[in-house]
């Protein structure tokens, strides 16, 4: 651009060159004037300026946006606080079984159950026989008497005259049999009440019998008691004759 100026500025002054010279010859004829010279060339750059001062404080930024930190440790625990003050009663709970109550009434039926079984087993050593047959004990002390003494003699140690209830019984009452050397032993049943219907000494019907064929006969119309034979089978008999005396001790 500088060098076009230069170019157009010199085309300026030829042109007027030429206009004066055309005047010139168109009037008189004054002396020429000197050409004007080529400028010249721009000069070199200055050196740098000296450093300015601090500009103002600019105006605060906005608030950065960062992510959340993660939660900082737990702090220690802190004072313990007062005592409160005392709270109201609470409603009464429902009655429950007391262990040591229901442990002592079991242990109350057992030594109760242990000493009645203990006065038996005592009484059962009296004798010179004893058998026992799951919740009996038979004994004797070698008795001969009628069925009315025998009975009464039982009824006073605390039992009654023996009286098979089953199969067992019956055989136990065979085997006292040897002990006894006897030939009959009275069994707890008559038909006093009514003749041909024999019944327990609770008056009970008999739940068990082991009658000899053809027993009970009521052989000439006097027999009205009952035993048990060394053979294992039942007889009726006369009630004031005399044989063994058996009697029974509940143990349970
Ligand atoms: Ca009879
Ligand atoms: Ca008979």
């Amino acid at each position: 651009m500088q060098l076009f100026k230069c170019y157009l500025c010199a085309a300026l002054l030829l042109m007027q060159f030429e206009l004066h010279l055309l005047a010139a010859s168109e009037s008189s004829c004054p002396a020429l004037a000197g050409m004007p010279g080529i400028p010249g060339h721009n000069g070199s750059p200055g050196r740098d300026g000296r450093d300015g001062g601090p500009g103002p404080k600019g105006e605060m930024g906005d608030p950065g946006v960062g992510a959340q930190g993660p939660p900082g440790k737990m702090g220690p625990a802190g004072p313990v606080g007062a005592i409160g003050t005392k709270g109201q009663k609470g409603n009464p709970g429902p009655p429950g079984a007391s262990a040591d109550s229901s442990l002592i009434k079991n242990l109350q039926s057992d030594i109760s159950h242990l000493t009645n079984r203990l006065n038996v087993i005592e009484k059962v050593l009296r004798f010179r026989v004893f058998k026992s047959t799951g919740e009996k004990f038979y004994v004797s002390n070698g008795l001969v008497a009628n069925f009315d003494d025998g009975s009464r003699f039982c009824t006073n140690v605390g039992g009654k005259i023996v009286l098979p209830t089953n199969e067992d019984e019956n055989k136990v009452l065979s085997s006292i049999h040897v002990d006894l050397k006897s030939n009959y032993i009275w069994i707890g049943t008559t038909d006093i009440v009514k003749e041909g219907t024999f019944v327990n000494l609770d008056k009970q019907p008999l739940t068990f019998t082991k009658w000899k064929t053809n027993e009970p006969n009521n052989y000439n119309g006097a027999e009205d008691c009952a035993a048990h034979h060394s053979d294992g089978v039942w007889n009726d008999i006369r009630c004031d004759s005399k044989w063994n005396v058996v009697c029974e001790l509940q143990h349970k």
